[in-house]
């Protein structure tokens, strides 16, 4: 029996193949036609996180249509908040709408340990999607990081100036740190049942890593994740775990460092080829910007994708963009991208015969 490599998973354990792996985050939604069809029909967005056979589609799409290396469970970081009692609508063109948390009775009638009945379709969804997934493509499951999937309940939606938060925190900084540690015991049960229905690898997304006070990010985003890394790899050690501290900035070493997480997920404020050199031992995931992606030129695409294999040769590396695709990026761009990034080995010994 020959063995298919897993270049994904190869790649978050530190290994190098033949080229770096490609994913794009947000890789299905908004920017596919065939996603836009689906989205019409199946009424709610919740709807369709919620329904296995449809969640699955989705979640297929792009890997039909470009062949990405991993596929990410379509779901969403807010259906914990979900879990939790909060009412959840996503409103068309708004975002987002949550119940909001802003006292100690708020967090105090949270309903905790629901998860693992009330989000039972997505793990329905991870099961159908490893059955159906060719077995050298990884599948990553993922949850919000406590401090990010806060800041949608605290400020009850997206799209938020923090201030919320910020005065939370000020007011009642233990209050919240006990809404902090609801979500860091419901995350470690929601991530395990996904590792139980076939997740090959996690994601944490910490979207708003920029937005916390300087003063609590120890409390607030280092300490919760690394206890969720920890909670989750006391039950299955071999599981790897990529970290996405978006908007982290001067503090990426500490990130990586303090919270234990596999591999970091680099949004693209940073060069990539100097955080490597900060960090040489840790897979860096990244980190092409989505604006060059939707609105560059085939060749500016390829030249900044080239850029950035460039600078990670030799180096552990997953290609993805600094964050997630923009509905309006047009096909072909995706396209070149994934042909640039498979086809970079060969043009890399043509350039350097030529
Ligand atoms: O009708 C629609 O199509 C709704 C748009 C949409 C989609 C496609 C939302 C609402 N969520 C999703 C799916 C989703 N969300 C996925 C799976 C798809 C994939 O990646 O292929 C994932 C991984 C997420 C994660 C997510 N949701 C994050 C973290 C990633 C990031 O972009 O930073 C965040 C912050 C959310 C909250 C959220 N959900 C939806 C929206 C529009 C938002 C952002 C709101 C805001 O701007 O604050």
């Amino acid at each position: 029996m020959v063995l298919t490599e897993r270049i994904f998973i190869n790649a978050v354990k530190g290994k190098i193949s033949s080229r770096p792996p490609i994913w794009i985050m947000r890789q299905a939604g908004r920017y596919l036609p065939e996603y836009r069809e689906l989205r019409k029909n199946a009424g709610s967005f919740l709807n369709l996180c919620f329904n296995p056979d449809l969640a699955c589609e989705v979640t297929l799409q792009p890997i039909r249509r470009f062949g990405f290396d991993a596929a990410i469970i379509f779901s969403d970081i807010l259906v914990i908040p979900y879990s939790l009692g909060s009412d959840l609508d996503y409103m068309e063109g708004e975002g987002p709408k949550l119940s909001r948390i802003n006292s100690t009775k708020d967090v105090e009638s949270l309903k905790c340990g629901r998860s693992k009945e009330k989000l039972k379709p997505v793990f329905s969804a991870i099961k159908k999607v490893r059955e159906n997934l060719s077995s050298d493509k990884s599948l990553i499951g993922f949850a919000g990081a406590p401090w990010t999937v806060s800041t949608y309940m605290v400020e009850g939606g997206g799209g938020h100036d923090f201030e919320n938060c910020k005065k939370f925190i000020k007011e009642d900084k233990n209050t919240y740190l006990k809404l902090i540690e609801i979500l860091v015991l419901e995350t470690v049960e929601y991530l395990c049942m996904q590792i139980e229905a076939g997740a090959d690898v996690l994601q944490i997304f910490e979207s708003w890593a920029g937005a916390v006070p300087q003063e609590n990010i120890e409390e607030f985003i280092y300490h919760p994740t690394k206890k969720i890394v920890c909670k989750v790899k006391e039950k299955h050690p071999q599981i790897k775990i990529i970290g996405f501290p978006k908007g982290i900035g001067k503090n990426i070493n500490d990130y990586v460092n303090k919270t234990g997480i596999d591999a970091v997920g680099i949004d693209d404020s940073f060069d990539i080829g100097e955080v490597s050199r900060q960090l040489p031992g840790t897979t860096l995931q990244g980190n092409l910007s989505n604006e060059i992606l939707a609105n560059g030129s085939a060749e500016e695409v390829e030249k900044a994708a080239i850029e950035i294999l460039d600078k990670m040769k030799g180096r552990p590396h997953i290609f993805n963009l600094g964050h997630g695709i923009l509905p309006k990026t047009p096909m072909e761009n995706v396209e070149i991208l994934v042909e640039t990034v498979r086809g970079y080995k060969e043009s890399l010994n043509e350039r350097e015969a030529g």
